[in-house]
């Protein structure tokens, strides 16, 4: 489509709305700023924009004459599709195109797009990683905290963009193609945005709406949904394993990863050649082995950079050994499923802080998870009542409750003995204490810095 001349509707102005806009206006658009969280000023938004006059930004509520004038609306990642306004919209015929999409039609190069409920970020970082030891020009973006929209008009013919793409961002693509797509895994997780686990399937297999037998799907074998997505994927299947001996593919048998290719097995390498722990970061790698080598990276060039390379910041991060103590930074556990990687990943008695936002998910498996290991559950948050009932169901009665999370952290450090571990794995979003899971994993790392010897 094109976008000169086009008055354009985008809504939400974080840091994918400010993107879009700004791309919109480099493309001979006239884009519409708008907000409808009565907490923003105006002046908020001009500010995000730079002195830019030429975006025109609304807040609060949009005027009639503009919403009737727009011809396509850029949605930001975290407003739904069935909103009023986007309801509206529809009726009137309007597109509605997520900011990934508007970012991938100025894209010039090769795409290779990541989704999954965990395991996103650091397989998409380690992809950029080992992109970036092959080719001058990679641009990693997406959920990662990098709009697509801010790099894709610097993308070039022999350029690679990695993308770390969620559920919500899915939702609104219509002609994002990637050359190869990968989903890791799929758990309940933001049922509260997609109702249903259907709509949140479907919005995780979108990632390969437009690939053909000629692209590449990377897919979680041991993953009932993508195993079973595999027969009927559109793309070429790739998938590996942490617990089958795949026929083709990746997988893991003992302690070493193997490949088998045209009915030929090679070892790959063992697990105690990479810096990260948990069977999740095995899986995750094999997954970053199986899209490098897909997009054509020799093995060598992939297994020099997987052997150096050290866990991404909130995602079981090590922070420090405090008076014998280990603590653990998983702040990046927003939902059940990512927090039970957190707990397995644990070698000693752990003191664990969960608990947050309500995202409507169930904790039975996440408590279940805990078989003797967890030694005090410190909970904070608007879920902690929920997830005390289904502790207490479980007959898990070590918790506790922190009306703050300072009051969380003294908890901790009073029960934790040397020779234990404390771990940040709340199994749900920060949203309500923090305005993101990065703050609340910062918050944590100074205090743990900050406690005496
Ligand atoms: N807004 C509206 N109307 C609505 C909803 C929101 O006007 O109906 C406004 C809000 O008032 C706010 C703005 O929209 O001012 C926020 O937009 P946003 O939530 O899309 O936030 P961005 O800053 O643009 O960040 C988004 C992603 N946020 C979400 O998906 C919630 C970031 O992922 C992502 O890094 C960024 O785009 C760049 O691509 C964060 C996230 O929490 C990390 N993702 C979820 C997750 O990982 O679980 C999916």
């Amino acid at each position: 489509m094109k976008l000169e001349k086009k008055k354009v509707l985008v809504i939400g102005s974080g840091i994918s709305g400010i993107g879009a806009a700004k791309m919109l206006k480099k493309h001979g658009a006239y884009p519409v700023l708008f907000d409808e969280n009565e907490k923003i000023t105006k002046e908020d938004i001009e500010a995000k924009l730079e002195g830019d006059k030429d975006v025109a930004v609304y807040v609060k509520e949009l005027p009639k004459e503009v919403k009737e004038s727009v011809e396509l609306a850029v949605l930001s990642p975290g407003v739904p599709v069935d909103t009023k306004l986007c309801e509206e919209l529809k009726q009137r015929g309007i597109s509605l195109w997520g900011e990934i999409e508007l970012g991938f039609q100025a894209e010039k190069g090769k795409v290779i797009a990541i989704t999954g409920t965990n395991g996103k970020t650091t397989t998409t970082t380690l992809v950029g990683e080992i992109m970036k030891s092959c080719n001058p020009e990679v641009f990693v973006v997406g959920n990662i905290g990098n709009p697509y929209t801010e790099e894709a008009d610097k993308t070039t013919k022999t350029s690679v963009t990695v993308g770390e793409i969620s559920s919500f961002q899915l939702e609104t693509i219509e002609h994002f193609h990637p050359a190869v797509s990968a989903i890791l895994n799929i758990t309940p997780d933001h049922l509260n945005r997609h109702h249903t686990m259907e709509n949140y399937v479907k919005a995780k297999e979108a990632i390969t709406l437009n690939q053909t037998k000629d692209d590449t799907c990377v897919l979680n074998y041991d993953n009932e949904y993508t195993r079973e997505f595999g027969e009927r994927c559109p793309a070429k299947v790739l998938y590996f394993s942490s617990q089958h001996k795949l026929k083709e593919g990746i997988f893991l048998d003992g302690e070493e990863i193997y490949m088998t290719e045209n009915g030929t097995t090679t070892r790959v390498m063992n697990i105690h050649d990479m810096n990260l722990v948990g069977m999740c970061n095995v899986e995750n790698v094999m997954a970053a082995i199986g899209i490098c080598l897909s997009a054509g990276v020799p093995l060598s060039s992939i297994l020099n950079v997987v052997r150096t390379f050290k866990a991404v910041e909130h995602r079981i991060e090590f922070v420090a050994t405090k008076n014998g103590v280990d603590y653990y930074n998983d702040s990046k556990g927003t939902n059940p499923d990512a927090a039970i990687q957190g707990i397995k990943a644990m070698s000693k008695k752990t003191v664990l802080i969960g608990g947050g936002y309500d995202k409507q998910s169930e904790y039975d498996e996440w408590i279940e998870s805990f078989e003797g290991k967890v030694k005090k559950l410190v909970l904070i948050g608007q879920t902690r009542e929920k997830i005390a009932e289904c502790a207490k169901k479980h007959g898990f009665t070590d918790y506790c409750f922190a009306d703050t999370f300072e009051e969380a952290m003294e908890i901790c450090v009073e029960t934790a003995k040397p020779g234990e571990a404390v771990l940040l794995s709340p199994a749900c979003a920060s949203w309500g204490m923090f305005p993101n899971y990065e703050v609340r994993g910062k918050i944590f790392k100074d205090y743990v810095k900050a406690i005496e010897e």
